[in-house]
């Protein structure tokens, strides 16, 4: 039923933009084969790692989805009337759509029917959003499996509605600051002007709010990260004995950004035999796995305002963790914002 489900979404065009192996084996080569071993955080969502992110999204210590979710339920309908129905909702790691479903619901009040369009890597997660969604009649989903800035390519033409791009959980946070501008200026060039985006951001806080985050008393987050090997044990036919990494959660205060490594506990030779290859790990060696900048609101609306958009309003919980920022498209500095040809191309990252 859910194999059927997944077959169904990665049947669909667009299938090209799927993470697929060569995408894996691409990343691991760039990551993996020179002095400083890094990989890019969307290789931990494979069917395993959507599942585990979603078991950190209910840790006690993972403030951020419940915090974000608490805005939303608090704030859906006001950020939906700011946004300015009717609305087509795209929505850009939308994983299992737990706390898009507030926005949709709160957006059904002020429009009859919602197009609602959720990109994410995880064909599983993308099944689970559009289980979560049935019961939401008025709504229309139409998944697309993609990364993101490759896959806004493939949104279709928006049937005249305003567009409202969704990016919430802090996954902007994900994106050093050059990235980040570079991904937010690609969604504004597929955007028309007076389309809106709104910008979910875990807030600047004290190290000792942050780090229990990244490193749960049950593991869980230990499981996610090391899952990223597991995944090229499976896809690449790597050898990575798990049990002889350790994970790793550091505040990086230069870079303002907590990162997560994984530590090689000895000195050994890994062999991915998919691509020929066989890394050296020293003992106490690190592969840099994910950085997640922290931001102010400030440095939010800054972010927005070089892509392309102006911040038209910010909604906080009363401890000021999360942020919720709606920013508007403005028109080109010379006026060419929003024609069609436009809508279609967008920056690399
Ligand atoms: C999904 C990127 C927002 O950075 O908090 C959770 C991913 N990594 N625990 C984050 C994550 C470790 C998460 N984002």
């Amino acid at each position: 039923m859910r194999a059927a489900a997944t077959k169904r979404l990665e049947a669909r065009p667009g299938e090209a933009e799927v993470a697929t192996l060569d995408a894996v084996a691409a990343a691991v080569r760039a990551g993996l084969l020179g002095p400083r071993k890094h990989l890019p955080p969307w290789l931990f969502y494979d069917a395993r790692g959507s599942a585990l992110f979603e078991e950190i999204t209910a840790l006690p210590e993972y403030y951020l989805t419940r915090t974000e979710r608490e805005i939303l339920v608090r704030e859906a309908g006001a950020i939906a009337a700011a946004a300015e129905p009717p609305l087509e909702v795209v929505e850009l790691g939308a994983g299992s759509a737990a706390k898009t479903e507030i926005l949709l619901e709160a957006l059904l009040e002020q429009q009859a029917r919602v197009t609602y369009l959720p990109l994410d890597v995880s064909p599983a997660a993308l099944t689970s959003a559009r289980a979560r969604l049935r019961r939401l009649r008025r709504v229309t989903v139409r998944p697309i499996v993609a990364r993101y800035p490759e896959g806004l390519r493939l949104l279709p033409a928006s049937d005249g509605q305003r567009r409202l791009v969704v990016f919430l959980g802090s996954n902007i946070g994900n994106y050093d600051p050059p990235a980040a501008r570079l991904l937010l200026t690609g969604v504004a060039q597929g955007l028309r002007p007076g389309d809106a985006l709104l910008l979910g951001a875990d807030l600047r806080k004290p190290p000792r709010d942050l780090l229990p985050a990244y490193d749960d008393a049950q593991g869980v987050t230990a499981q996610f990260n090391k899952n990223v090997l597991a995944r090229l044990n499976r896809e690449l036919d790597a050898d990575f004995d798990l049990d002889a990494f350790r994970h790793l959660a550091r505040w990086n205060a230069r870079r303002c950004r907590i990162e997560m490594h994984l530590e090689s506990m000895r000195a050994q030779r890994v062999p991915l035999r998919a691509l020929g290859v066989e890394i050296t790990f020293a003992r106490g060696e690190r592969i840099h796995t994910e950085s997640s900048y922290k931001l102010t609101l400030v440095g939010v609306r800054r972010l927005l305002a070089a892509a392309g958009f102006r911040a038209e309003a910010s909604w906080t919980d009363p401890r000021r963790r999360f942020g919720l920022t709606l920013g508007r498209r403005v028109p080109d500095r010379d006026g060419s914002g929003g024609d069609l040809g436009e809508r279609l191309t967008v920056e690399r990252v």
